[in-house]
């Protein structure tokens, strides 16, 4: 019998899917969940058949052109793949998948406990509560935007923006959404498309961003769409950092163009700009998208079928590259 497949796996993963992976393949895991540096990682992946990464596992055109020819794929633990060259992948005929689907409800309630939080200033009113600084009550206390009603505008009508569209329905949001193509009513939770993200954006009260980030996408949110949006308009971040100009973001957050923001995710994670953390109407989490048991446990199951696909000679469900 033919031995096992070598896979190296970049991360500390879930209970099962590390029994699963230790079950079906001779794996290599990272019991410390250490963030291996460049070198390490190639190191590791001498004579290793697959590397099953998260998106800390940085895998640019030079990391790709020094992996050691025994490595035939790529099986990321995300659905985001900017972190990987995806040209210099398929160049070395190294197959990659990512995991989509599985993370959409997740990555859906967290746009929404960051446009909840943001607009009725959750981060700021636990923090008074935690500090024992809340010491009275009045009418004029602490007043956020009411979300009920607002008009809603999402950019990127992926899984995960059509997931959330559905979810905010309880809300009674009025929907719009630019999106590559327009999407058949249903889908889109009967939102108004828009052609272009300039005609979306005045119709926002809040905007939510839901696209990959690629070389088109940096920085698409930048001053001149900021101010595109209604004054007191509040942005929320699940999708990715590099596609917001964090400067132009801060200076609205700052003249109260934005009336808040909630962010999961940022440029340059974790190490943040720390104008983020000194300013109030910024509710903020440490990238928690797809952060839950079931989710992870369905990511990591995803990257398995992906990878058990590879190693049968079928092709992949979720191939990018
Ligand atoms: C993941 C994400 O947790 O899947 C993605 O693209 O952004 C996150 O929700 C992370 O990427 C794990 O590698």
């Amino acid at each position: 019998m033919s031995q096992k497949p070598i896979v190296i796996v970049g991360r500390k993963l879930p209970e099962a899917v590390e029994a699963r992976l230790a079950r079906d393949y001779r794996a290599q895991l990272n019991d410390e969940d250490r963030l291996y540096a460049t070198d390490e990682l190639i190191a590791r992946l001498e004579g290793a058949d697959a590397l099953l990464a998260c998106h800390t596992e940085r895998m640019d055109a030079a990391t790709i052109e020094r992996l050691p020819k025994s490595v035939r794929a790529i099986a990321n633990f995300s659905v985001g793949v900017d972190h990987v060259d995806l040209t210099a992948a398929k160049r070395r005929g190294i197959v990659v998948t990512n995991t989509p689907d599985v993370l959409s409800d997740a990555t859906a309630e967290i746009a929404l406990l960051l446009m909840l939080g943001a607009a009725r200033r959750a981060g700021e009113g636990e923090r008074l509560v935690r500090a024992g600084a809340w010491k009275s009550w009045s009418p004029a206390f602490m007043l956020g935007t009411q979300v009920t009603g607002k008009r809603l505008g999402l950019i990127g009508m992926g899984r995960v923006g059509r997931t959330f569209a559905h979810m905010v329905r309880g809300l009674g949001m009025q929907l719009h959404y630019h999106n590559r193509r327009r999407l058949p009513a249903e889908q889109a939770a009967n939102g108004i498309y828009h052609e272009t993200i300039e005609d979306l954006l005045p119709h926002c009260d809040f905007l939510s961003l839901h696209c990959p980030a690629t070389p088109e996408t940096n920085d698409l949110l930048n001053a001149q769409r900021i101010a595109l949006l209604p004054d007191g308009a509040i942005v929320v971040n699940t999708a990715r950092g590099a596609i917001v100009d964090e400067d132009a973001l801060i200076a609205a957050l700052r003249t109260g163009k934005l009336a808040a923001a909630g962010l999961d995710v940022f440029k340059n994670e974790p190490d943040i700009r720390p104008e983020f953390r000194g300013l109030d109407n910024v509710f903020m989490l440490p990238h928690l998208g797809s952060a839950t048991h079931e989710t992870r446990d369905a990511m990591g199951f995803r990257a398995l079928d992906n990878l058990d696909a590879v190693f049968a000679g079928r092709e992949p469900g979720d191939r990018v590259a």
